[in-house]
């Protein structure tokens, strides 16, 4: 089966065509616009994306994720992008000197649109720390500050093939497999 992704970012579809290959589902990336209006949610970020797609021959999914730091209320959370190119992961770092708890949360919301207009979100979550310093090259995002409970590496020192057995992403991508997958059986 084949889906559009809508996204800017390479390293989404690399990992999420990861995590969809066991499934039968691949994906193919498709040049439209990703509507993000400003929201304390991640659901209704995906959603409105979802909602303003063209229309199309096939399903279509975008992806909203956010990083969310317990220390700091939820911030990033859905401005992570803007904080990211903002103050990136050494300011994330700085905000956090002297903080003892540093849990953190990355979240996962993608929208799926069918042929038929319909809208399903699927999602995912990983739970971990924010490290005491970056560590690793690979990923993107704040992935060399982000220590996934049950691992002793950041998310940037992991192969995607690693990355995904914790993250938010596939795990959302698996749920919206399955979905796919059960649907297709009828
Ligand atoms: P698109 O909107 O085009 O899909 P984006 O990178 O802007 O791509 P988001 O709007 O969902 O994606 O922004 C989420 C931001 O949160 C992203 O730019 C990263 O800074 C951060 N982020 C999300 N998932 C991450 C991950 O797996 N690893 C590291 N950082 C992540
Ligand atoms: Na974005």
């Amino acid at each position: 089966m084949r889906v559009y992704v809508v996204t800017g970012n390479v390293h989404k579809v690399a990992e999420l065509s990861l995590a969809l290959k066991p499934f039968g589902v691949e994906l193919e990336p498709l040049r439209a616009e990703k509507l993000e209006v400003q929201s304390e949610s991640l659901e209704k970020i995906a959603l409105v994306a979802a909602e303003h797609l063209p229309p199309l021959d096939k399903p279509a999914i975008v992806e909203d994720a956010g990083l969310f730091v317990k220390a700091l209320n939820g911030f990033p959370g859905p401005y992570s992008s803007y904080a990211y190119k903002t103050i990136g992961c050494r300011g994330l770092l700085k905000l956090m000197e002297g903080v003892s708890d540093r849990e953190a949360v990355f979240r996962s919301v993608i929208a799926l649109r069918m042929p038929d207009g319909s809208i399903h979100l699927f999602k995912g979550e990983a739970a971990g720390v924010i490290t005491e310093e970056e560590r690793g090259t690979g990923g993107f995002g704040f992935d060399p500050v982000f220590r996934p409970r049950g691992s002793e590496k950041t998310f940037a020192e992991m192969t995607t093939e690693e990355k995904n057995l914790y993250s938010h992403r596939a795990k959302a991508a698996r749920n919206l497999a399955e979905w796919l997958v059960r649907r297709a059986k009828g």
